[in-house]
């Protein structure tokens, strides 16, 4: 009989030993524990067709019911990241001077972050993420997606890591608020901006904040017995 949800065989490709497991577990962590955030970038372009697959390596994440309720715009238009660099910095020159808490400012500080942003016309890509918080049916009833800000967030933890395994690099940068960006890319009403990610290569005198990742004892809990 045929079944109405067809499911389809899956198959490990791999089928690595367990010495292989710990050596490519090992390769992995020594390759990601690599990734920085950078705020200075380099404005040496490099081929759209890289961007292009990085987004739909992003867009390979799980989601919520399969819903993959994203959508990523690629801006390489000088005109329109200056646009975006000029209304980011007007959200950010009130949050510095009024919206964030002196806690807040404190805790940044070894980040050297202010209201200015000129990496978002330096950078020759900026990726712009929007969740996709319901879908219009046709006929234009709306159908909720799920698990929106967790789907959203593995697909961008995925464009990450694949950036990162290009010798690239990316900021997850979070103006706040992002409303502009669903104006100056003129995004439909069932999407809101999540992240504003520059990527491309590091600038030659580029600099990372001296800070340290939290230990294996300090993340991770064991319960064996
Ligand atoms: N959005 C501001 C502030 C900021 C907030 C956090 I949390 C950071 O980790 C870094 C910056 C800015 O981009 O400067």
């Amino acid at each position: 009989m045929e079944c109405e949800h067809k499911h389809i065989s899956y198959k490990n490709e791999l089928n690595l030993s367990e010495e292989e497991l710990i050596a490519e577990s090992e390769t992995i962590l020594l390759a990601l524990k690599k990734r920085r955030s950078l705020r200075f970038f380099s404005d040496k372009t490099f081929p759209a067709e890289v961007i292009e697959n990085v987004v739909m390596a992003a867009s390979t994440a799980p989601s919520g019911a399969n819903k993959q309720p994203w959508t990523f715009c690629i801006v390489s238009s000088p005109e329109l990241k200056k646009q975006i660099r000029i209304a980011a910095e007007e959200e950010e020159r009130i949050s510095y001077a009024s919206r964030m808490s002196e806690e807040w400012k404190e805790d940044l500080k070894p980040f050297a972050t202010n209201w200015q942003k000129p990496f978002l016309e330096i950078a020759p890509y900026l990726i712009i993420v929007f969740k996709r918080v319901y879908e219009f049916e046709i006929g234009g009833k709306k159908h909720q997606n799920y698990y929106v800000n967790e789907s959203v967030g593995l697909a961008c933890g995925f464009l990450l890591s694949a950036i990162h395994k290009l010798g690239l690099v990316a900021l997850t940068h979070t103006p706040s608020p992002m409303d502009f960006l669903t104006k100056i890319l003129e995004r439909p009403s069932n999407e809101r901006p999540y992240l504003l990610i520059p990527v491309g290569y590091p600038a030659d005198d580029a600099t990372v904040p001296d800070i340290q990742r939290k230990s294996k004892k300090d993340v991770l809990i064991w319960y064996q017995h």
